[in-house]
């Protein structure tokens, strides 16, 4: 006799999507129908499995007055102070044993209750549909004791048929979420497992002879500037559109005139769907989106993609995001130039793709699929190429195609991420295609391309890209038919990335590359309130990737780190170029659609970095591609001789939707003449008294040849000679990484603990001089480093001469002097700036005098790392002391040494000490992208070979 023991929840490993729910459709808010949102504040009770608890709680009646509460929509381990478990981050490891379709006995489920009363005014003629907008990973519904059925596929819509079961007055609504399921083995995404109701819940009403399912097709002819319209509806109605004077019947085209839809100029018309139940507003843009000559074209147009990877993120809540975080993040993104998203690694939630439509950004629009995992037993049993999944894979293609497919602003219906190849994936590209011939398909896991429209690849190369460019990478006949984007590129974690400029210099440069998208756009810290921000293994995960999840280009609050800044100039889509001795400036419309009418240009001579005079520049309103040159005023007489420069700006002309008149979106700077170097003669002789040397301004340790102070300022350390930087995560590179990682290699050699052998101090005629060699321990290589200190009497002038010695076979991290002061805080430099800046990371800095503090002048990486250098420095002060450079030299300050930086894992582990550590340097070596990508190109490298700088210092006391 065999007998059950537990609660039947086989549903859970059932690999089918799940039953009773409605075939997918349109999402959109009705302009009439009642809804009710069901957000906010439900009874929770968690159980450490899925079969814990029987369904009794659905039951109407049931008393759950001792349960515990959670926020819908939220995600229950972020809600609770760690009551409700943990989140856990892993890249592409499934923190599960991969035994498919199977998952853990130990399954968190969360029993969700929701009491709603109906309101008294709620239609009684027709149906209801209670809509999900996103459940991870596995939910089974009750309404009113009656189950509505299960389902899965997190980021995805999800509905039910309810009008038989609402009542007058108290419902309630049960919902079962377990953590692990089936579904769990298709969303292996790289981000925390986040189990939880964590987008909205809404009832809505469905009159009688209401809109079920329609699909808006809106093309654009650029040859006649016709657009046609043509709406298709499962329930007969009319399509109006004021503005057109259109009025038609569905299914009904219809061609005027009208102007197109592009990111750039996203003309939105707003219509009306009436049918006899109902009226849905529209929001239509007219565009047509080809591949044609092997190019992507929209309206006959080649396309260059300056995107990135948005995940959903808030460091509070998770992927539970509300409209205004959905717009901050649009409205950051036009700010920084940005034309196109990919929505990595899943359908967001409907409202940010209505701002991509309405602020103008070009879309791929990812399915919720990725099995990664499975690459660690090279794919076998992958559920893509197992045709008892494919059902599910069909099911999640159609509910992001049926649910976004009127948004103009998708360009291209992604299958998925990093899941292999497989007969599942080329059954969703059928189906796609066939649903919707107007888009594109993209995938980047299959290299011959079988399914897609377009090659796409991640983390390739430079080198790679430019032959691919060229087209001189091979590949099957269908690939080399293809256009060429990077899905994702340029590794954002940490500090960098390094190579921006290089990369979109060929995008521009060669037809078939058509541009790509940084990983990723934010960092995912999850707020903490020790650590400030938490990443993987910080909530005691036994498997995890640790910081790999913050490698955003804004930081887990989206302030713009500087890699945002960095981008945003490379992309910029005016280009300003200039003859700054003639007084000419080349500019160039590098749009691909808008001509220049909505910017203004203005025009600047700094002297010495600060502005003296500055006007307006007036620039015809080139076409898409357009050139013209333009000649600036004279330049100021500067009878002083200083360093004269001229800085173009491209301003918005009037308030756009994303940003206010003035706004900066490019620039351009060039020299009129070359910048006079610092000099003077060494008249002062060093003088010994009492252990001491006096020089200039000077006093100096006899014995040690140490500084010890200039006029009335003390230093507390001397300047030395400094090669070490705490790595960034793009030094130590990622682990399987297979060209040389300089980041681990400086370790081994012992670059981060160097020691000093003082060899002479020499009092001569005219300088002191200290000779030492720098090493360190157990290795023979060394820099032998002479510091020659001279004086006019009034300023002191410190030359370091630098020869390698042995064999260096690494670059350095950074090459150059670091001292102490006791006391420093305000900073003023002229230089590059505001921001930090990175040999192959400062395209973005900007010449010009800047104020700052030492505290201001760091980046708040999660990880802390190497940061804050500004480039190009002509002088700096802070401290009572001015330093100038010669040549110009990168500057960095902060209230701890780079050895605590280097040992601190988080932010809080950073505690100022009572120095302030400046380094002066004459070289840094670039910061690449290797944390999942290329390291430095090698003209950024920082080769160990002789070399001499100096800086000349004054006190401002
Ligand atoms: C690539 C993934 O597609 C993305 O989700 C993310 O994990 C990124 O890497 C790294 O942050 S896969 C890459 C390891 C080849």
């Amino acid at each position: 006799m065999s007998f059950r023991t537990t609660p039947s929840v086989d549903y859970v490993e059932d690999v089918s999507p799940g039953s009773g729910a409605l075939p997918p459709r349109a999402w959109y808010a009705s302009s009439d129908a009642r809804s009710l949102s069901l957000n906010g504040s439900w009874r929770f009770r968690l159980s450490a499995t899925a079969g814990a608890e029987d369904d009794s709680f659905a039951d109407e009646g049931y008393d759950a007055g001792n349960w515990a509460e959670v926020t819908v929509p939220g995600h229950w381990v972020l809600q609770g102070d760690g009551a409700f478990g943990s989140p856990i981050y892993t890249n592409h490891l499934y923190p599960f044993p991969v035994d498919p379709p199977y998952v853990p006995t130990e399954n968190p489920t969360g029993d969700h209750l929701r009491v709603f009363d109906l309101p008294s005014d709620w239609p009684s003629d027709g149906g209801a549909v209670l809509r999900f907008d996103g459940v991870e990973s596995c939910a089974r519904v009750w309404l009113n004791g009656t189950e509505l059925g299960e389902f899965k596929g997190s980021r995805l819509a999800h509905e039910f048929a309810v009008g038989e079961l609402l009542k007058p007055g108290v419902n309630v609504l049960a919902v079962r979420v377990h953590q692990w399921s089936a579904g769990s083995y298709l969303e292996d995404q790289d981000q925390w497992w986040l189990p939880g109701i964590f987008r909205d819940v809404t009832l809505l009403h469905r009159p009688a002879g209401s809109v079920a399912d329609f699909f808006v097709h809106a093309s654009y002819d650029h040859t006649t500037g016709e657009g046609t319209l043509r709406v298709d509806s499962d329930v007969d109605g009319r399509v109006l559109v004021p503005a057109l004077d259109i009025d038609v019947a569905t299914g009904e085209p219809v061609t005027v005139a009208v102007e197109p839809w592009t990111a750039e100029t996203p003309k939105l018309y707003d219509g009306v769907l009436a049918t006899d139940g109902e009226r849905v507003p529209l929001r239509i843009g007219f565009r047509t989106v080809v591949l044609e000559d092997g190019l992507v074209k929209v309206n006959g147009t080649a396309v260059l993609f300056k995107g990135v990877n948005r995940h959903e993120w808030h460091p509070e809540r998770g992927r539970a995001l509300d409209l205004e975080t959905m717009r901050e993040d649009v409205l950051l993104m036009k700010r920084h130039n940005l034309n196109a998203v990919r929505t990595s690694h899943y359908p967001p939630h409907p409202a940010f793709l209505d701002l991509c439509d309405e602020y103008g950004l070009w879309v791929i629009d990812e399915c919720d699929l990725e099995t990664h995992g499975f690459t660690e037993q090279d794919w076998r049993d992958n559920p893509v190429d197992d045709d008892r999944w494919t059902p599910a894979l069909l099911d999640r293609a159609a509910r992001m195609v049926e649910r976004d497919k009127n948004h103009p602003s998708i360009v291209f219906w992604s299958l998925g991420n990093e899941a292999g190849t497989g007969r599942g994936l080329t059954a969703m590209a059928e189906w796609i295609h066939g649903r919707d011939p107007e888009r594109l398909v993209h995938y980047e896991g299959d290299w011959n391309c079988r399914d897609t429209d377009v090659y796409s690849r991640m983390y390739a190369f430079h080198d790679e890209v430019e032959k691919i460019g060229q087209q001189l990478d091979g590949g099957t006949h269908r690939r080399r038919e293809l256009p060429f984007i990077q899905c994702e590129y340029a590794h954002a974690m940490g500090n960098g990335p390094g190579g921006l400029a290089d990369y979109q210099e060929l995008f521009e440069k060669y037809d078939r590359l058509q541009g790509g998208f940084i990983w990723e756009w934010i960092d995912h810290g999850v707020k903490h309130a020790e650590l400030g921000y938490a990443y993987g293994g910080d909530f005691g995960e036994e498997l995890h990737d640790g910081n790999f999840v913050c490698d955003g280009l804004v930081f887990p609050d989206r302030t713009p780190s500087p890699g945002l800044i960095e981008y945003k100039k490379v992309i910029e889509p005016v280009h300003i170029e200039g003859d700054g001795a003639n007084g000419i400036v080349r500019i160039t419309n590098k749009q691909d659609f808008a001509d220049l009418s909505a910017l203004a240009f203005e025009w600047s001579c700094q002297v010495d970095g600060e502005t003296v005079e500055s006007g307006s520049l007036s620039v015809p309103a080139l076409a898409p591609g357009g050139s013209a040159e333009v000649k600036l005023p004279e330049p100021p007489v500067d009878g002083r001789g200083g360093e004269r420069q001229w800085t173009v700006r491209a301003l918005l002309a009037g308030d756009t939707l994303w940003a206010a008149k003035d706004h900066v979106v490019a620039w351009g700077q060039f020299a009129v003449g070359a910048r006079p170097l610092p000099s003077f003669p060494a008249t002062d002789r060093p003088a010994l008294d009492d252990g001491r040397i006096t020089l200039g301004p000077a006093r100096f340790d006899a014995r040690t040849g140490a500084l010890l102070s200039i006029g009335g300022v003390e230093v507390g350390a001397t300047p030395r000679l400094d090669v070490w930087r705490a790595p960034t995560d793009n030094d130590d590179g990622a682990e399987w990484q297979t060209d040389t990682r300089y980041g681990v290699l400086w370790r081994t050699l012992g670059l981060h603990r160097m020691r000093h052998r003082l060899v002479s101090v020499e009092a001569g005629d005219d300088a002191l001089t200290v000779r030492s060699r720098v090493a360190p321990a157990a290795r023979e290589v060394g820099l032998d480093t002479v510091y020659r200190w001279t004086s006019d009497g009034e300023r002191l002038r410190l030359s370091v001469s630098v020869t390698p010695e042995g064999d260096w076979t690494v670059p350095l991290p950074r090459l150059g002097v670091r001292f102490g002061l006791p006391e420093a805080d305000r900073v003023e430099w002229f230089g590059g700036g505001p921001g930090e800046a990175y040999p192959d990371s400062k395209a973005a800095s900007m010449i010009g005098r800047w104020q700052s503090t030492v505290d201001r002048l760091q980046t708040p990486y999660v990880r802390p790392q190497e940061n804050g250098a500004r480039a190009d420095v002509r002088w700096v002060e802070l401290g009572g002391l001015r330093i100038e450079g010669d040549p110009e030299f990168w500057f960095t300050a902060r209230r701890w040494t780079t050895e605590q930086l280097d040992a601190a894992r988080h932010r809080s582990d950073l505690a100022a000490g009572d120095t302030v550590w400046v380094n002066l340097d004459h070289g840094l070596h670039g910061i690449g992208s290797q944390s999942c990508g290329p390291g430095p190109l090698p003209q950024y490298f920082l080769k160990a070979e002789p070399v001499e700088f100096s800086f000349v210092f004054s006190t401002t006391r």
